[in-house]
């Protein structure tokens, strides 16, 4: 099959999935963008699905700078709310839309190669090294496989779980991963999800909203506070893309119709742009 479709990696954090209003919106923002010829691999989340039935088992969720630290016990939590509940949930809404979505997970063929984390001091968090328990980091991704699955006409749903080479499973982060899949397939656009749906001036002034900004102007926003908490690891990680042949990243909400065509399109109209 032809190889010169644009193909676009989209990140979708757990929160987004909370709300059906949300989740519709973004099978339509996605229907849209494969009616515009565009191949599509969503790589999902579960943080709040993992927090609920963590809670509802009687174990603490432990968050260490956006990572959690997983014991066994709570990785099997983490695989029944994430490659489980979100997934199949998500797979399913896609499907209400008509979209031929392929839920799957990292250990599926291999997708997502991880080796565990090894222990850290990180800042703010004592002087002694945090082992992340059941955490791993990724390691390689099965480009190989995903390309062959969007030339079948596929929208990869994938649940953010890791493998060894010999099949042990870790929990991995979604917003470091999503950067790897995406570099890995040379993708043309990587979007990243969220409620907030741009990076604004003013939080409070939507007009305020910053439509396309160059990585030297992100950078600047960063310093200047204008980018900022969880959106800071999330950008810097996927700017390094810029320099790699990703065309654009682009900070988007599916709630909002025609979002993912506008900022797929430069269009200006919805979300926030950062480009080379
Ligand atoms: C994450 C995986 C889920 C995730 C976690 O356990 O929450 C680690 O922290 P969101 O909804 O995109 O935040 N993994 C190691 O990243 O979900």
């Amino acid at each position: 099959m032809t190889d010169t479709k644009k193909t676009a990696v989209i990140k979708v954090g757990g929160d987004v999935l909370l709300d059906k209003a949300e989740r519709e919106g973004l099978a339509a923002n996605i229907k849209d963008l494969t009616a515009e010829g565009w191949s599509v691999v969503l790589l999902h989340g579960g943080g709040p699905q993992v927090n609920a039935l963590q809670e509802k088992h009687g174990l603490t969720p432990n968050k260490v700078a956006g990572r959690r630290i997983t014991s066994e016990a709570d990785l099997v939590v983490v695989k029944q709310a994430i490659a489980g509940e979100v997934n199949v949930n998500l797979t399913a809404t896609l499907i209400q839309a008509g979209l031929p979505a392929f839920g799957c997970h990292g250990a599926s063929g291999h997708l997502i190669r991880a080796s565990k984390r090894p222990p850290v001091i990180v800042t703010g968090a004592g002087d002694k090294p945090i082992d992340f328990g059941e955490v791993g980091d990724v390691t390689g991704i099965n480009a190989e496989l995903l390309q062959g699955l969007l030339d079948l006409g596929q929208i990869p749903v994938i649940a953010t779980l890791g493998v060894s080479e010999g099949g042990r499973i870790f929990n991995i982060n979604a917003d470091t991963t999503v950067v790897q899949i995406a570099r890995a397939l040379k993708a043309d656009l990587l979007l990243l999800t969220t409620g907030v749906g741009a990076v604004f001036r003013d939080l409070k002034q939507p007009e305020s909203r910053i439509a396309q900004v160059s990585r030297q102007q992100a950078n600047k926003l960063i310093a200047e506070g204008i980018i900022q908490g969880g959106m800071i690891p999330k950008v810097e990680e996927a700017m390094k893309l810029l320099s790699e042949g990703v065309n654009s990243i682009a900070i988007v909400s599916g709630r909002n119709p025609g979002a993912f065509l506008s900022v797929a399109n430069g269009t200006g109209e919805s979300g926030t742009r950062i480009v080379d």
